[in-house]
């Protein structure tokens, strides 16, 4: 039956009063449908009105009366199908909610929200990005929103213009970001193909998600990193070069992670794929042999064939020309990641401190590194005295995580090292131009059962995506609006200003309080709690909980962190002796990979570290926060097109759209927002300058020596442009959405008139 409208579960404050109202229920005409309220929203069509309440027929047959006041107007039949929100009449939640859904269940999972193209997860194979579809885009045959289509605009921009563009592309874990931005590159990769790079540029995807990629509860293939890859393209329009920049690996993953989740791809695809000799060379076992791999209780994916992978991965690190030797380089450093975590260690005295058992672990570690055996067992179970060179035994605890850092720093090496090789092997050649389109696709909002150091910097960077989002979509925009002398009213959206603010706010926020209470020696997990308790308290973004946990109230909805861990996670030490060891390895990668971290680390013995900690190292969260501000910085250089993911169901299944999830989703992204002020506002603008330049030419030439504002005027005369369909601002002329294209036209047919009298007057002279 139908619930009464306290119970809808929608949010109607969301919907401004002027869509409530039920304009053609006052007008009196009947038989139209409309949204009733219920746990969701069921369509109706009106039978009749009297005094304040409707008679509502619905699809049982039944009828109801209903409060007109509770009721929201749903869209004529035929606009179901529309490609834009904005070509809607009535704009409310339901009514997007139905079209979204409409068009999902028909496997057309783009939708465009004025600027914004909204693409829904279809979690099957839809048949839509083949390159049939990819020449019908190139050819403009078809109009659809698509990635393709976005693509495609940043392309002709570029083209046109000279600017650099970017294809910002933003959603939850498994809204399918990481997809959506291949075919992106897909399509760029055709538009601009000739040189023969762009076959290397796309298959750095696949070696990326191989070493950066790896299955969270959350998504099968989720990235671990954040991605900005940059296409530079010549003046010919064809690719000539690319490069990666890569934010914050997540390195816990490598020695531990939820369970149910695996580490990177790349260790599972090494251990069933290899050939035999590379298995002798690495005396590589199964997956299942391996501390680290094992421990989540998650070896395989489901229709995932990790062997078949490895061989893909080699192909495609010979497409981007990586050499042979560097290939096993990294594989024995991967190896060597593996042997070092079957490394155990035995308590010998009452102070728990410990032996390194002999095993095969610490042999074939020591092998592949190119060490003495003694060595490696002496830098994971003792730490040497800096001045008097006395050496001390380690604890049990000690060693594990002395090991384990050894481990991760590895692996996060080994990846940084893979970026860089892939970087030199596609960079621009001499004597190119450097115009470009970079394509962002960064770890999405993540909220687990419990979270820590990492999810809070995968949704901080999250929070930062989202205020560029809004800074483009509503403020600038909003702001040249009024600062033009455009009569307009402010739609508010929401700003998660506040939320970043807690986060980097100085003094006292949340990263300089992690700064500072890492740099304190004593400090703990929960100390530090507290201390944001006491400083944060007065944020509306935080709420302090019991024992070491606090919740953040993100954009995309509220988070619970524990602090468990925190403090280690951002000194991220690395002890001296490990390094000491990398450095004095025969073979040359642990060296390079040794100086790397030298650069990076201001190595500390053990002792010191437990003493004193290195105010100089950066810290990894005030690093990343670095690291997002210039990214933000290089974005604000370019223009940009958004693609927002939405995922439409928990089960990661075909066919199964969750209301409430997509609503949620929309609603923390502010897509009705942004339709709304798309639709009262003006979709294209272009300065009296610009304006008069490109259309003055069809008039007299008497009026072309006039200043660019009475040019500009003249012309929008001579075309008949209505009133109401553009604004005159002082710097700009404002214009309502098709007014360009309409006028592009116009322009077009004028110049081919031009070009088709002068052939006629030529083959008149001859
Ligand atoms: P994400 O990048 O947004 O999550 P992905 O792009 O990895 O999400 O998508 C998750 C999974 O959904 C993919 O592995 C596919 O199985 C499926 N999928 C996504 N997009 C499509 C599509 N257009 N067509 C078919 N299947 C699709 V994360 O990286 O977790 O934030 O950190
Ligand atoms: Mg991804």
């Amino acid at each position: 039956g139908l619930a009464s409208s306290e119970k809808t579960r929608l949010d109607e404050a969301s919907v401004p009063q002027s869509e409530k109202k039920l304009d053609f229920v006052l007008r009196e005409e009947l038989k139209v449908w409309c949204w009733l309220p219920d746990a969701k929203w069921v369509l109706g069509k009106i039978q009749s009105v009297s005094g304040d309440d409707a008679h509502v027929l619905l699809a049982d047959n039944k009828v109801l009366a209903v409060s007109t006041e509770n009721l929201l107007p749903a869209n004529p039949d035929i606009l179901d199908g529309v490609d834009d929100l904005m070509q809607l009449s009535y704009l409310n939640e339901p009514s997007v909610l139905h079209i979204l859904q409409n068009r999902y269940f028909r496997n057309m999972i783009y939708t465009k929200a004025g600027p914004v193209l909204v693409s829904l997860n279809p979690f099957k194979d839809v048949h839509l990005h083949g390159n049939d579809l990819i020449a019908s885009y190139r050819e403009r045959l078809v109009d659809k929103p698509h990635v393709f289509a976005i693509a495609d605009t940043a392309y002709s921009e570029m083209m046109r213009d000279g600017t650099n563009q970017s294809i910002i592309i933003s959603g939850e874990s498994g809204a399918g970001k990481t997809e959506t931005a291949k075919f992106a590159m897909q399509y760029l990769a055709a538009l601009g193909a000739g040189s023969g790079i762009e076959d290397e540029v796309l298959q750095t995807n696949l070696i990326l998600e191989s070493f950066g990629n790896a299955k969270t509860l959350r998504n099968d293939n989720s990235s671990r990193f954040g991605k900005l890859t940059e296409i530079y393209f010549s003046d010919a329009g064809k690719i000539c070069g690319s490069k990666v920049e890569t934010f914050l690996l997540e390195k816990s993953r490598v020695v531990q992670r939820a369970n149910g989740e695996r580490s990177y791809h790349v260790f599972y695809q090494l251990c069933a794929g290899a050939p035999p000799n590379l298995k002798d060379r690495l005396n590589l076992k199964a997956a299942d042999e391996y501390e680290y791999l094992k421990q989540s209780n998650c070896l395989t994916i489901d229709s995932v064939d990790d062997a078949l992978s490895f061989h893909k991965l080699t192909e495609a690190l010979d497409i981007v020309k990586i050499s042979k030797e560097d290939q096993e380089n990294a594989f024995s450093m991967l190896a060597t990641v593996l042997w070092l975590g079957n490394i155990g260690f035995s308590v010998i005295d009452n102070e728990n401190h410990v032996e390194v058992d002999l095993s095969e672990g610490v042999t074939n570690a020591a092998r592949l590194l190119g060490c003495e055996v003694p060595d490696l067992i002496l830098a994971l179970s003792t730490c040497k005295h800096e001045t008097n060179n006395a050496v001390q035994k380690l604890t049990i605890s000690q060693a594990i995580d002395t090991r384990d850092a050894l481990a991760k720093s590895i692996y996060t090496s080994l990846f940084y090292w893979l970026v860089g090789l892939i970087n030199k092997s596609l960079e621009v050649g001499n004597g190119h131009t450097e115009r470009s389109i970079s394509i962002l696709d960064i770890y999405g909002f993540e909220s687990f059962n419990r979270n820590s150091f990492e999810q809070i910097c995968i949704n901080y960077a999250n929070e930062r995506l989202q205020h560029h989002f809004n800074r483009h979509l509503f403020k600038l925009q909003q702001e040249e609006y009024i600062q033009n002398g455009i009569d307009w009213t402010n739609v508010d959206f929401v700003d998660n200003t506040e939320c970043l603010n807690l986060f980097e706010k100085e003094p006292i926020g949340l990263l300089s309080l992690l700064d500072e209470e890492s740099a304190v020696p004593k400090a703990t997990d929960m100390t530090f709690a507290n201390k944001l308790r006491q400083h944060l308290g007065g944020n509306p973004c935080f709420k302090g909980e019991k024992g070491g946990a606090f919740k953040i109230c993100h954009f995309a909805g509220e988070v619970l962190y524990n602090t468990i861990g925190f403090l280690e996670k951002n000194r991220d030490q690395l002890h001296s002796d490990s390094i000491q060891l990398l450095s004095s390895c025969s073979h040359q990668v642990p060296r390079l990979f040794a100086s790397h971290m030298l650069e990076q680390y201001q190595p500390t013995s053990l002792i010191q570290q437990l003493g004193r900690i290195d105010s100089q190292k950066q810290s990894v969260g005030a690093k990343f926060k670095d690291q997002l501000f210039m990214l933000m910085q290089r974005l604000e250089k370019t223009t940009p097109h958004f693609i927002r993911c939405i995922r439409p169901n928990d089960q990661r299944l075909p066919g199964i759209y969750d209301y409430d999830l997509v609503l949620q989703q929309l609603k923390c992204s502010g897509i009705l927002e942004i339709v709304r002020i798309s639709r009262s506002g003006y979709s294209d603008r272009i300065t009296h300058q610009q304006f008069a330049e490109r259309y003055g030419n069809f008039l007299l030439e008497t009026a072309i020596s006039q200043d660019p504002l009475s040019v500009s005027t003249l012309i929008l005369h001579k075309f008949n442009i209505q009133p109401d369909m553009y604004h005159l601002g002082h710097s700009k002329i404002f214009f309502r959405a098709g007014q360009i294209a309409a006028l592009e036209e116009v322009r077009q047919q004028t110049l081919d008139g031009i070009l088709c009298l002068q052939k006629h007057f030529r083959g008149l002279k001859a």
